[in-house]
C-alpha cells in the first residue's frame, strides 16, 4: 500500500462555509496578519486576537464537513491512519467531522486553548477573553492554541519524516504562500515522492508539482479518492 501524505489548506473548507484567507474578500484583506495572526499583535491588542478567533470559533462550530472532508476521512478509514496521513493547516476540526481518525494540525486548533505560562492545553470556551486565567496555574495568560506567524508549526519532526517516507505527496485546497507547508512538495519529492495538487486554481507552488487537477475540492477529492479505492 502507499503510503500517502495529504496537506490541506482553507480551500478545503471553502464549500463549508469557512472563508480562505487570500481569496477575493478573504480574512487577510479583513483584518492585518500583524494585527490578529502574530505573537506581537497579541501582546499589543489581546482583545482584538481573541475576537478574531471568536468569531471564527462561532462559524466553524456551524460548519459541517463538505464531500472532500467526508472522502479523505472515507480513505482513511479504509486505509489506516499510518498510510494515510493528513496534515492540515486549518484550524477547523472538519477533517474529524468527515470521519478522519487522525489528523495533524501544525497550525494549531481553533477549539483548543493554551496557557503562554505553564504550556496547559484545554478545550477552548466557545469565548475566549484576555482576562481568562489558566484553568491550571491560574495565570491571566490563555490564548488560542494556534501558530501565529514567526512562531514553530507543530508536529515538524514527525512531518518532515513522513515526507521522507512517502510514496505520494498530494496538496488540497493550499494557496502555496505560507511555509513550512509551502515547501513539502519539494521536500517529498527530494525523496522520491509523487507530487498531486488539487485546487481551485494554480497556487503559487503549482510548478512543484508532477500534477495538478484544478477544480473544487468537493469535486476533485472524492473523484480522486473512488478512483484510489476502485471506485
Ligand atoms: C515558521 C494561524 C520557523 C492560524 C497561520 C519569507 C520567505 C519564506 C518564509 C517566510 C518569510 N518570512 C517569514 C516566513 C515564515 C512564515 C511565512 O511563511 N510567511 C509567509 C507569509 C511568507 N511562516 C511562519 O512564520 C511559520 N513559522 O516558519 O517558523 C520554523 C519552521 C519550521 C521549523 C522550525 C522553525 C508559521 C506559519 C503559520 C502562520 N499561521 N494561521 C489561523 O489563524 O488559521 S497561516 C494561515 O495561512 C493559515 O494557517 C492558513 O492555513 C495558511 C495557509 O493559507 P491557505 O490555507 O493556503 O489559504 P489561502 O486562502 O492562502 O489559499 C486557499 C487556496 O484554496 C487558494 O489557492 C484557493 O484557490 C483554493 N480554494 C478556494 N476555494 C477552493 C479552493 N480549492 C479547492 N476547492 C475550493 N472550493
Amino acid at each position: 500500500m502507499k503510503r500517502i501524505v495529504l496537506l490541506t489548506g482553507a480551500g478545503i473548507s471553502a464549500e463549508s462555509g469557512l472563508g480562505t484567507f487570500r481569496d477575493e474578500g478573504g480574512l487577510w484583506s479583513q483584518h492585518r496578519i500583524e494585527d490578529v495572526a502574530t505573537p506581537e499583535g497579541f501582546a499589543r491588542d489581546p482583545a482584538l486576537v481573541h475576537g478574531f478567533y471568536n468569531a471564527r470559533r462561532a462559524q466553524a462550530r456551524w460548519a459541517r464537513p463538505n464531500p472532500a472532508h467526508k472522502a479523505l476521512g472515507r480513505l482513511q478509514q479504509a486505509w489506516g491512519p499510518e498510510t494515510v496521513q493528513i496534515v492540515t493547516q486549518n484550524v477547523d476540526s472538519l477533517h474529524e467531522a468527515g470521519g478522519a481518525s487522525r489528523v495533524w494540525h501544525m497550525h494549531g486548533q481553533l477549539d483548543r486553548a493554551l496557557c503562554a505560562d505553564c504550556g496547559h492545553r484545554w478545550d477552548a470556551p466557545s469565548e475566549m477573553a484576555p482576562d481568562d486565567h489558566c484553568p491550571r496555574c491560574r495565570a491571566p495568560a490563555t490564548r488560542p492554541d494556534v501558530v501565529w506567524f514567526g512562531e514553530i508549526p507543530y508536529h515538524m519532526v514527525l512531518i518532515w519524516e513522513m515526507l521522507r517516507d512517502a510514496d505520494l505527496f498530494v496538496s488540497i485546497g493550499t494557496s502555496g504562500n505560507v511555509y513550512p507547508a509551502a515547501a513539502f512538495a519539494q521536500d517529498a519529492a527530494r525523496t522520491g515522492a509523487q507530487t498531486l495538487e488539487l485546487n481551485l486554481e494554480r497556487s503559487a507552488i503549482s510548478d512543484n508539482f508532477d500534477n495538478t487537477r484544478l477544480g473544487k475540492a468537493s469535486d476533485l477529492v472524492p473523484a480522486w479518492v473512488d478512483d484510489l479505492l476502485g471506485g
